[in-house]
């Protein structure tokens, strides 16, 4: 059976409360790799407000159902309905003890949800709706139960068993059998349930919370990864002393398991006291993972632990909450690393991030508010609008509310509703009745979907020192929504003289000024504030630390970027200024290119560049985030028909310019940074290395940087360095490249996360004839069209991060993805629509490439057996 049903539409508006209290989950699981058999026990009772009798619904997916008892009487066919995934006994008692028992086949599950087999152990994933196919029962997030769940398998191929909560009992079976049994003492919705069982190694520590608990830390991974556990350990400690510290959230069961497997459709699973990861967020070696991925590691660890208490203990009335949860947990996550690393670095990054996934997402056939209205697949929806846009909204009231007033917020929060699945209606009355404000209107946020375009203009007037700014604010209508409303947005400014000095505040209806930033807040669609008392024509600088997020249009002069990029306080504003001034010069240049005239340097740009490298002043991260140019999707975006080829070549024009142009600074630089020290992980050498290899990337644009690469590949300790040269290599298309990727293949063969590096630098390379290779290495021995991270490491990098391969003229890129669409949707339909969104923008193309793309869409469209999940993807697509 397919996931859900194609088509059938789920709204928001028709949430219904379930009328059962279920007091107690038992569970007996017999561990399987062919077949598992799940006895449940349920004891229901009919909450208070309802009226009897009512009938009881479960939900169920795959299950082979063996018995089914009520009341201990047999219930037979004739007793109650199957229809589609759910089964309803109709007038059930209002004491009703229901018993089951059902079979699964988890080796033929490769959906990578319920129950499954990776590599040699079994383990599950729940969230949204996997546990319908473990067990009927209500799986809805409003169901909150206690778990107990005896697990029982072969002792010698699985002396490992685990589940959600404390060890309660274990003991040994005949016929070389044994059995453990967990007991979960806080009432969890079924998604957070989680079973592991297998051979698996274990790395240990301990941690004692504020108030004295002693907690195990378990990191569960295979034998030979044990060698690259300790940065996931050291990253979890750190996050459950910060949220002590910030948060005042102390941890709540004595036992904490994170179990890695390479098998998994997401980044990690936050089931209660049982983390289920994708290898690639727990393991690290200096030699086998980037700064990067340390980075990611140490985020994503915050993240699932952070779920304990904003998500778990607190929890999602229906998925169409589901920012309440992930939201809120993407802005702590963001907070922590923050805090753990460089505040402006994660900040600049979050934001690059939300700009080049999410407005995209909000401006294209999928476009939904943080809490959407409908979905038919609740799979799909876990976006960059629910998670990253989420977060930036909880970063709004942050901003509003300040660091005490949304801390208090929060405390009422829990104080109101621990323990309990709420809304995000819920949350802002939290947090405005915490603050005594109303917060009504900012709660539109909630409900409109779009960014929303702030056009910024202004007038000095300089008989009078009187600076005019005013704000209008549009959201343009969405594919899901016609008519929008304006926003509150809360807006962070500071005003700047022409040499870069911070200019006294003073609104015409105040009686003083202020020093820096002002937050000054928006509601209406136009809105004016008069500056008195200035003494020159001031350089805005707009909302600081991007305060909403909002397209923002005001138009600087070269002069005024550059008096922000030198000197404005707020590295955001600096950072952007600079992105605007590369984007003008590049769509300048790509303009040209169409017209077949010669490409140019601008020279604000240069001297931009020329004082950025010569900074020796400011965190080296930051430095580097400055020199990227932003990216070619972003410049896509930026454009009503996207010019492909256009971009690809002014941006390398314009990299290309500027390294030979500022060659003897970036090798200054380089060799600096480049000081043969031995790798070290701290954030201060994470920002060396980051501006070093963004020097090298420049310098391969010149003479000397094939050598340059050869020799960091030939000491480099660490890989971050080793990727960073064999990347430069591959993409000047230097001879040495073949060479450095097969000695890298020879060394790393074995090693799946590694070899997703491999697939990844080949896949990214430009032009067409990408992907004949990636066709190729598909038929490669580390390739798997079953794993997840193999197919985004190779089709989905390929398809969206290389858009020269994949929008290739000839439609050869399309022809590609299509297919792998197709094939991917008949194993694992939520990996086939995450695929199948790299058509999503398609309409904003040439008319020959439309229709190529529209070619594509259609044939997956019309293949036979089309999943759920793909299907809203490719029909949002179409209409
Ligand atoms: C950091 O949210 C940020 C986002 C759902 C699976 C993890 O904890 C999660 C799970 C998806 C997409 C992104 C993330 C997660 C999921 C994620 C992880 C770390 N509840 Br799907
Ligand atoms: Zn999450």
């Amino acid at each position: 059976m397919k996931e859900g049903v194609a088509g059938k539409v789920i709204y928001r508006k028709n949430y219904l409360a379930y009328p059962w209290d279920i007091k107690q989950l038992n569970l007996h699981i017999a561990v399987g790799v062919e077949t598992t058999t799940v006895r449940a026990q349920m004891d229901f009772n009919l909450k208070s407000g309802f009226d009897s009798p009512q009938s009881i619904v479960l939900h169920g997916g795959d299950l082979q159902l063996l018995s089914i008892t009520l009341n201990d009487r047999r219930l037979s066919e004739a007793d109650y309905v199957i229809e589609g995934e759910t089964l309803t006994i109709a007038d059930a008692p209002a004491t009703s003890v229901l018993k089951t028992e059902v079979q699964i086949h988890p080796s033929k599950n490769f959906a990578l949800e319920g129950l499954y087999l990776s590599g040699e152990f079994l383990l599950t994933q729940c969230e949204a709706q996997g546990f319908r196919k473990i067990t009927w029962f209500p799986d809805r997030p409003d169901v909150m139960t206690t778990y107990r769940v005896t697990l029982e398998a072969d002792q010698l191929a699985f002396p490992v068993l685990l589940s959600n909560g404390n060890e309660v009992g274990r003991g040994e079976l005949p016929g070389g059998r044994h059995w453990v049994r967990w007991d979960d003492p806080f009432p969890k919705p079924s998604y957070l349930f989680a079973l592991v069982a297998g051979d698996l190694a274990l790395v240990e520590d301990r941690f004692t919370t504020r108030s004295g608990r002693e907690v195990s830390l378990r990191i569960y991974v295979e034998e030979e990864n044990l060698d690259r556990c300790e940065h996931a350990m050291e990253s979890l400690i750190n996050a459950m002393r910060w949220d002590e510290k910030r948060f005042n959230l102390e941890y709540d069961l004595n036992i904490y398991h994170i179990v890695a497997t390479n098998d998994f459709n997401m980044g990690a699973m936050e089931n209660k006291s049982l983390n289920i990861f994708n290898s690639k967020y727990v393991l690290a070696r200096p030699d086998t993972a980037t700064d990067a991925d340390y980075q990611g590691i140490e985020g994503v660890i915050g993240h699932e632990y952070f779920h304990n208490w904003t998500g778990n203990r607190v929890t999602c009335q229906d998925w169409f909450q589901l920012t309440l949860k992930e939201g809120l947990t993407v802005f702590r996550d963001e907070e922590f690393s923050a805090d753990m690393q460089s505040r402006a670095v994660k900040r600049i990054r979050v934001i690059r991030d939300l700009r080049s996934r999410q407005y995209p997402e909000d401006d294209g056939p999928m476009s939904h508010p943080i809490r959407p209205d409908q979905y038919s697949e609740i799979n799909n929806f876990y976006t960059a609008t629910i998670y990253q846009k989420g977060a930036t909204i909880i970063r709004m009231y942050h901003t509003l509310l300040g660091e005490d007033g949304f801390q208090k917020g929060m405390k009422l929060y829990f104080e109101r509703h621990d323990g309990q699945a709420v809304t995000c209606d819920d949350f802002l009355a939290a947090m405005a009745d915490a603050n005594d404000v109303n917060l009504d209107r900012f709660g539109r946020w909630y409900s409109q979907s779009g960014t929303p375009q702030v056009k910024v203009t202004d007038n000095y007037d300089s008989e009078t020192g009187t600076y005019t700014l005013k704000l209008e604010q549009h959201t343009a209508p969405t594919h899901d929504q016609q008519d929008k409303h304006s926003l509150v947005l809360p807006f962070a400014l500071g005003l700047l003289s022409e040499d870069g000095k911070e200019l006294p505040l003073q609104l015409e209806t105040e009686a003083s000024a202020t020093v820096g930033t002002r937050l000054l807040i928006i509601e209406k669609a136009q809105q004016e504030f008069i500056f008195i008392n200035l003494p020159e024509k001031p350089v805005p600088s707009l909302f600081r630390d991007f305060s909403a997020p909002v397209k923002v249009q005001y138009e600087y002069t070269q002069q005024q970027l550059a008096t922000l990029i030198a000197h404005d306080s707020d590295p955001f504003v600096r950072w952007d200024a600079a992105q605007q001034m590369a984007q003008t010069a590049i769509l300048e240049q790509c303009a040209n290119h169409r017209q077949d005239r010669e490409m140019s340097l601008d020279v604000s740009l240069l001297r931009a560049f020329e004082g950025v490298l010569s900074d020796r002043e400011a965190d080296p991260a930051l430095l580097a985030e400055a020199l990227v140019l932003p990216d070619e999707d972003y410049l896509a975006e930026q454009m009503d028909v996207v010019d492909v080829d256009g971009i690809h070549a002014a941006r390398n024009y314009i990299k290309s310019r500027l390294a030979n142009e500022l060659q003897e600074l970036f090798s200054e630089r380089y060799s600096d940074l480049n000081d043969a020290q031995a790798y070290r992980k701290s954030a201060a050498d994470m920002a060396r290395r980051s501006l070093k290899n963004i020097c090298l990337s420049y310098l391969m644009e010149t003479d000397v940087g094939e050598s340059l690469a050869s020799d960091q590949l030939g000491s480099s300790d660490n890989m971050t360095d080793t990727l960073a040269a064999i990347r430069g290599l591959v993409l000047m298309d230097s001879g040495l490249a073949e060479t450095a990727l097969s000695d890298f293949e020879i060394k790393w063969k074995d090693d799946a996360l590694v070899m997703d590096k491999w697939f990844i630098m080949q896949a990214i390379k430009p032009g067409r004839e990408t992907v004949v290779l990636v066709r190729k290495l598909m038929d490669h021995p580390a390739f798997s069209i079953q794993n997840p991270n193999k197919v985004r490491a190779l089709i989905g990098v390929f398809s969206m991060l290389n858009p020269t391969g994949f929008h290739a003229d000839n439609g050869s890129g399309y022809e590609f993805h299509a297919d792998r669409v197709i094939e991917l949707d008949a194993l694992n339909p939520q990996i086939a629509a995450r695929m199948a969104s790299a058509f999503n923008r398609w309409k904003r193309y040439d008319e020959g490439r439309k229709a190529l793309m529209k070619a594509q869409l259609q044939r997956i469209a019309s293949a036979e057996n089309l999943s759920g999940d793909v299907t809203e993807i490719i029909s949002n697509a179409l209409k």
